[in-house]
């Protein structure tokens, strides 16, 4: 028995050592093979008297199957070590290719738009949002632009062949959606109203012919130039921080009166202008349903795409719209 066991652990060794598949075999021929000591002591068994062939030849099979489990546990690890160094070698690296695919993340212009609502519901406003094709009354008409008005042709307007000639077009401001607002809704109003707007305007280091805006507008009692002067430049800090100037300059829009254009300044000194405002015209209140003589109010409206390239220092407008990535990654 003990010599069995001395042989157990020999066969353990011997399987241990081998560190290839022929290495096992090989030490298994010496443990299990012809010429191995089991083997023999299987041939001798027929030597032993008969009263102890049965048990030594149980005997011998149980360490026979002992050190034949000790060579199959042996396989099955060498066969996991190769696989292994197998599945290592042939492993892709794709980190590279990963790495490439970087996570996307909002365009300039939809980080500034939520910006601006954030800085205008910070300061009590709601936001709200209107249509981007018009027709005639609100795109005008409501905003105190009869058809005759030569201001109409400041708007360089892109009609949509649908209805009455030039009755239906894509908003060449957000100002449409003043009129909506005091539609629907009583005062005190105090929404900003972000979107879309088109012209025919060529597009140059300054201008796109689509591009967006940012509508608001305040219906309150006793609300004065002061007020819209003031909710002005608290904007452009909150916005761009103290360091950037606005400026009011006089101005006209059907639309208010008085009204004024407001320009911010540039790191070089310029003023770039960013917007129109003024007090609401009493016709626009009396269009929408609202007493002039009971309500007051002011309007303004700016650009976002050239706030944009103001805040971001862009040369060139037309950055925004050729989608280059390696510019739109930037930010
Ligand atoms: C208007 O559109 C008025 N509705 C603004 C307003 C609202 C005045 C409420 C009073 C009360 P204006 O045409 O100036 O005004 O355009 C306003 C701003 O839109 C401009 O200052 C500029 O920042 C931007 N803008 C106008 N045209 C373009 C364009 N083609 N490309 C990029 N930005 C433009």
């Amino acid at each position: 028995m003990s010599d069995y066991q001395k042989l157990l652990d020999e066969a353990k060794n011997a399987a241990t050592e081998a560190q290839s598949t022929e290495e096992l075999s090989s030490a298994r021929a010496d443990f299990l093979g012809k010429k191995s000591s089991l083997t023999d002591a299987k041939k001798n068994l027929g030597l032993l008297p008969e009263s102890d062939r049965a048990s030594a030849g149980k005997e011998l099979n149980e360490i026979r199957k002992l050190v034949e489990e000790v060579f199959e546990d042996r396989a099955k690890s060498l066969q996991n070590e190769a696989w292994n160094l197998q599945f290592e070698n042939e492993r892709l690296d794709l980190s590279e290719r990963f790495e490439s695919l970087r996570r996307g993340h909002l365009h300039l212009i939809t980080q500034a738009r939520d910006h601006l609502e954030d800085v205008f519901v910070g300061m009590g406003f709601t936001v709200a949002e209107g249509p981007e094709v018009e027709t005639a009354w609100y795109n005008f008409e409501a905003l105190n632009i009869p058809d005759w008005h030569p201001a109409r042709g400041n708007f360089d307007t892109i009609f949509v062949n649908l209805g009455d000639p030039e009755e239906v077009m894509l908003r060449s401001h957000t100002s449409p959606v003043q009129v909506r607002t005091m539609e629907k809704h009583k005062p005190p109003i105090y929404v900003v109203a972000p979107g879309r707007t088109f012209r025919t305007d060529s597009a140059d280091a300054t201008h796109l012919p689509a591009f967006n805006q940012i509508e608001g507008l305040v219906i309150d009692k006793g609300i004065t130039m002061g007020d819209l002067a003031g909710t002005i430049d608290s904007f452009v800090q909150a916005f761009f921080g103290s360091e950037v100037k606005s400026r009011l300059r006089p101005s006209y829009f059907p639309f208010t009166e008085p009204s004024a254009e407001f320009d911010i300044s540039r790191p070089d000194g310029s003023w770039l202008e960013l917007g129109g405002c003024g007090m609401v015209h009493p016709n626009v209140l009396s269009n929408c349903g609202i007493d002039p003589e009971e309500w007051q109010g002011f309007a303004f409206g700016f650009g976002i795409d050239r706030l944009v390239a103001m805040r971001y220092q862009l040369d060139d407008i037309r950055e925004l719209v050729v989608n280059d990535a390696r510019f739109l990654r930037q930010f």
